[in-house]
């Protein structure tokens, strides 16, 4: 008796359903009809809920019945649906016209990196003093990274850098020092060059990033003096960063040269008072240098069977990042990878 009366019920919705659908005039109106009989409050919502009125037998029976009808009318609804949205299509265009002489939308224009920007500058400055680039892996052999540069096994002055091994042979280089030995191994002094590219260490914070950007520089010649060092660093650093900013050279140590010595600029923050970014201090440590050591000549050959002192040499390497910092008074390195536009634009050239 009941399902009597659910089938007449599905029968009345059925026959309501097919006049609205058919004399609906708009692909809007016709949604009205999707919500109105299939929706979460539908009618045939309502009618499963109704389910529970039959017995276990019959219910399986009866829910299938509906499901069908439903089925059936969402296929005719959608039919009529794709057919009110083309004949709306068409109207909307054959009723429109384009003028393609209207101007497109304007696109923004991309820039150099600052990095990059910073890094073809310095490259500039020091090719006018004779230097020239060269460049090496990223994945270097721990020969190259610390071997060959005076920094054997267990050495203390690994720590300096934090590495990341790739395996027991093979690190991401940690400096861009290694240039200095690929060289020396393959071309002849008396020579000047030049190394700029990216570096890997584990470490970050306002002035240090996991991957930052090194230019390393090697001039090998006879006669060659700490007074030569000082000389073009100082006139590089003042082509770059301008007459305000002082350089001062700190003794240091680095395997690979001796004497060593890093190289700090003013900051240009706090203009000497001290600030985070120069850990207070007034200034901010650029890049290290110093003599080449003659145990970098013995390891790649090039003193074997003469006077070891006949060859003398001047290497250096600098943080790009630092380097771009005190140029353009930036506080905080990660700023050079948030890719943040409001940021990079402001480099536009
Ligand atoms: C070196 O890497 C030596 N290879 C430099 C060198 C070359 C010395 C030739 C002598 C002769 P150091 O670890 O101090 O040295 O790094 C050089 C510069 O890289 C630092 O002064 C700093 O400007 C920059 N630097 C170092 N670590 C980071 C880092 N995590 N993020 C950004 N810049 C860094």
């Amino acid at each position: 008796m009941i399902k009597d009366k659910l089938e007449q019920k599905l029968k009345e919705i059925k026959s309501v359903a097919l006049k609205v659908i058919e004399e609906a005039s708009s692909s809007e109106e016709l949604y009205q009809v999707k919500v109105r009989f299939f929706g979460k409050q539908g009618e045939f919502t309502a009618l499963m809920k109704q389910l529970g009125q039959f017995s276990k037998e019959e219910r399986p029976q009866v829910g299938q019945l509906i499901n069908q009808e439903k089925k059936a009318l969402e296929e005719v609804y959608q039919v009529r649906f794709d057919l009110l949205q083309t004949s709306e299509l068409n109207a909307k265009l054959e009723k429109e016209s384009l003028d393609l002489t209207l101007p497109g939308p304007k696109l923004s224009q991309g820039s150099q990196h600052p990095i990059q920007f910073v890094m073809n500058e310095i490259v500039d400055i020091l090719s006018r003093m004779g230097f020239s680039v060269r460049s090496g892996p990223l994945i270097e052999s721990d020969w190259y990274n610390f071997e060959a540069l005076n920094i054997p096994q267990n050495h203390p002055a690994r720590d300096m850098q934090d590495t990341f091994y790739v395996n027991d042979e093979y690190v991401l280089r940690t400096h861009t020092s290694p240039i200095q030995i690929r060289t020396l191994e393959n071309e002849e002094p008396p020579l000047r060059i030049l190394a700029p590219g990216s570096v890997f260490r584990c470490d970050s914070d306002v002035t240090h990033s996991p991957n930052f950007y090194q230019i390393e520089g090697l001039l090998v010649d006879k006669k060659v003096s700490l007074a030569d060092l000082k000389g073009t660093i100082s006139f590089f650093v003042k082509e770059f960063l301008g007459d305000q900013i002082k350089t001062r050279f700190r003794p240091s140590y680095f395997p690979f040269t001796e004497p060593s010595a890093e190289v700090d600029c003013s900051c240009p923050i706090c203009k000497g008072e001290g600030c985070r970014v120069c850990s207070h201090t007034g200034w901010i440590e650029i890049g290290g240098s110093g003599l080449v050591n003659p145990k970098v000549f013995e390891y790649t050959g090039l003193v074997k069977d003469e006077d070891p002192h006949k060859w003398q040499g001047y290497a250096f390497g600098f943080g790009i990042e630092r380097m771009a910092m005190i140029k353009y008074g930036l506080n905080d390195i990660r700023m050079f990878n948030e890719n943040d536009l409001r940021f990079l634009s402001q480099f536009n050239r």
